[in-house]
C-alpha cells in the first residue's frame, strides 16, 4: 500500500491535471459555436430573386459554380419543401477546423494574416499614438460587451485639447467579418500622420480638424470571426434566449424597431436590433462621442458592394440634404474611380441597397442633420468574394479610398461655421490609452487590456 502522503500528492496532481485541461481548452479550441444558422449552397444558375423574397437568407459568397448562403435552420424544411436544392456547407467553412480553406484565402502568418485582430489593431494604435504624441491621441470610448476598449484615434494639432475647429468621424467594423473595413480607416490614420511634415495639404487638414478614427466598433465580434466563425456579423451579446448578438447597425436610436423588415426583433436573427436603442456597450460608446463633440460629417465603413449610401435608410424617402449627399458622394465615388477604376454606385441606402432601420448613418442624420456616409468596399458582388477580400487588395482598397476621405474632409473645413461661446477643454471623460498599456500573452483571447 503507498504512504497516504504519496496518494494525497497524485489526487492533488489530478486535480490540478483535471483544472489545467478545463482552463486551457477555451484557449485552444476556441469557444464552441453555438450556431443556429448553417451555411447552403446552390447552383449558380438558381433564380436568386425569387429565392430571396421567400427566405431570409444572407448572402456570403460565390464561386464558380455555386452561391453560398447564411440562413437560420429552422427555413431549411421549408426551402426543400419549396422545391430548392441545396447543399450544407457549414464544415467547410470552419476556418478553425479546415486549413485549406483559410490557405485558399491567401492567409498568411495566422488566421487572419494582413488584417488586424483587436489587440493586433490596439498594437498598431499605440504605436502611432507613441511615434506622433504631437498630433494624435488614442482613447477608449468605453468597453465592448467583453470588456475590450472601443479605441479612438484623434488626430489634430493640440490633440489633448478640445477645439473650435470641424470634426469628422470615420468608423469600421460595425459587422465582424467585415474585416476590410478595420483596415480602411486604420490606414488612412498612418497616412495622415505620417505625412504631416512633408505634405502641406495633409497638414493643412490636421493643423485645421479633429479626425476621430474608430477602426473597430466591434472588437468582441472581430475576433470571434478571426478565431471561430468567420461569417460571424453581430457583437457577442448574450441574448435572453441563449443565442448570441445584436446587430450594431440596428441598434441606434433614430427609427429603431420601426418595422420588421429593416431590423429583427428575433435575437437569433443577424439583424436582431437589441431589446432596446443603444443596448449595447458598442453603440453607446459611439453614441457619447458624437452627443459630446458637434461633427461636420462622418463615415462609416461596410463591406461589400462597392457603395456609397445616404439616409434614409429606414425608408425610401429623401431627407431634406439629398441633394448635397447625393453631390458629395457622386464626388467621392469619381475620386475613387480614378484611382484604379473600380465603380462604387452611389445612392439612398434605402433606394439602392436594402431597408435599414436602427442603422448609424440614420441615427447620425436624424439627431445632427450633418452628412453621413456609409461606404461599402469592395468586392462588388459575392462572384468576387463577397466578405473576403485576399490580403493583396488591402492596399488598393485603402488607396481609392484615400482621395474621397480627404475631400471630406476638406469640405467638411471649407463649411464650418465656429460656434460662438466655444472654451477649449481638456478632452474630457475620455480614458486615455498609451503604450505602456501592454497587455501579457494569456489575455489575448480575453480581450483585457493590462
Ligand atoms: O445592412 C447593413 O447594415 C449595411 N450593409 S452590410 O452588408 N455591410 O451589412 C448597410 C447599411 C446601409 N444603411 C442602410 N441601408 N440604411
Ligand atoms: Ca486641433
Ligand atoms: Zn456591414
Amino acid at each position: 500500500m503507498r504512504p497516504l502522503s504519496e496518494k494525497k500528492n497524485f489526487y492533488i496532481f489530478l486535480l490540478l491535471l483535471v483544472l489545467l485541461i478545463f482552463l486551457s481548452f477555451p484557449l485552444f479550441s476556441g469557444e464552441q459555436s453555438t450556431q443556429n444558422e448553417e451555411i447552403i449552397s446552390f447552383a449558380r444558375e438558381i433564380d436568386l430573386k425569387s429565392l430571396l423574397e421567400r427566405f431570409p437568407l444572407d448572402p456570403l459568397m460565390s464561386d464558380g459554380q455555386k452561391v453560398y448562403f447564411l440562413i437560420n435552420k429552422k427555413f431549411l424544411s421549408s426551402i426543400k419543401e419549396a422545391g430548392y436544392n441545396f447543399a450544407i456547407e457549414t464544415d467547410r467553412f470552419d476556418l478553425g477546423k479546415d486549413q485549406s480553406i483559410s490557405k485558399s484565402l491567401h492567409q498568411q502568418g495566422g488566421l487572419n494574416g494582413a488584417y488586424h485582430s483587436y489587440s493586433e489593431l490596439g498594437s498598431a494604435l499605440k504605436s502611432l499614438a507613441a511615434a506622433y504624441p504631437a498630433i494624435c491621441r488614442l482613447y477608449s470610448l468605453g468597453k465592448s460587451v467583453e470588456n475590450r476598449n472601443i479605441y479612438a484615434l484623434k488626430i489634430s494639432d493640440n490633440p489633448a485639447i478640445r477645439e473650435n475647429e470641424p470634426k469628422i468621424a470615420l468608423l469600421g467594423c460595425h459587422h465582424a467579418r467585415e474585416w476590410i473595413s478595420v483596415e480602411v480607416p486604420l490606414l488612412i490614420a498612418d497616412y495622415l500622420l505620417k505625412n504631416y511634415i512633408i505634405d502641406t495639404r495633409i497638414r493643412n487638414i490636421i493643423d485645421s480638424e479633429e479626425i476621430w478614427i474608430i477602426p473597430l466598433v466591434n472588437p468582441d465580434g472581430l475576433d470571434y470571426s478571426i478565431f471561430n466563425y468567420r461569417l460571424w456579423r453581430k457583437n457577442r451579446r448574450l441574448n435572453s434566449d441563449g443565442s448570441y448578438g445584436v446587430d450594431l447597425n440596428r441598434n441606434y436610436s433614430f427609427a429603431w424597431a420601426y418595422d420588421n423588415l429593416g431590423s429583427s426583433p428575433e435575437p437569433s436573427s443577424d439583424t436582431y436590433r437589441g431589446p432596446r436603442p443603444f443596448s449595447e456597450p458598442e453603440t453607446l460608446s459611439v453614441m457619447n462621442l458624437l452627443q459630446n463633440n458637434s461633427f461636420t460629417a462622418v463615415i462609416s465603413y461596410h463591406s461589400f458592394s462597392q457603395s456609397i449610401l445616404y439616409p434614409w435608410g429606414y425608408i425610401n424617402l429623401p431627407t431634406e440634404k439629398e441633394q448635397l449627399f447625393q453631390q458629395l458622394a457622386s464626388a467621392m465615388a469619381d475620386l475613387i474611380y480614378q484611382v484604379n477604376g473600380r465603380s462604387y454606385e452611389v445612392g439612398r441606402a434605402s433606394a439602392s441597397l436594402y431597408l435599414t432601420n436602427g442603422d448609424f448613418t440614420d441615427w447620425v442624420y436624424g439627431f445632427f442633420q450633418i452628412p453621413a456616409f456609409t461606404i461599402e468596399l469592395p468586392p462588388v458582388d459575392l462572384i468576387h468574394g463577397g466578405f473576403f477580400n485576399s490580403e493583396e487588395d488591402i492596399q488598393s482598397i485603402y488607396k481609392e479610398n484615400l482621395p474621397a476621405v480627404l475631400y471630406l474632409m476638406e469640405w467638411a473645413i471649407s463649411n464650418f461655421t465656429p460656434q460662438p461661446n466655444f472654451k477649449p477643454e481638456i478632452e474630457p471623460k475620455l480614458e486615455k490609452i498609451t503604450k505602456s498599456m501592454v497587455k501579457n500573452k494569456g489575455d489575448f483571447f480575453k480581450g483585457k487590456e493590462n
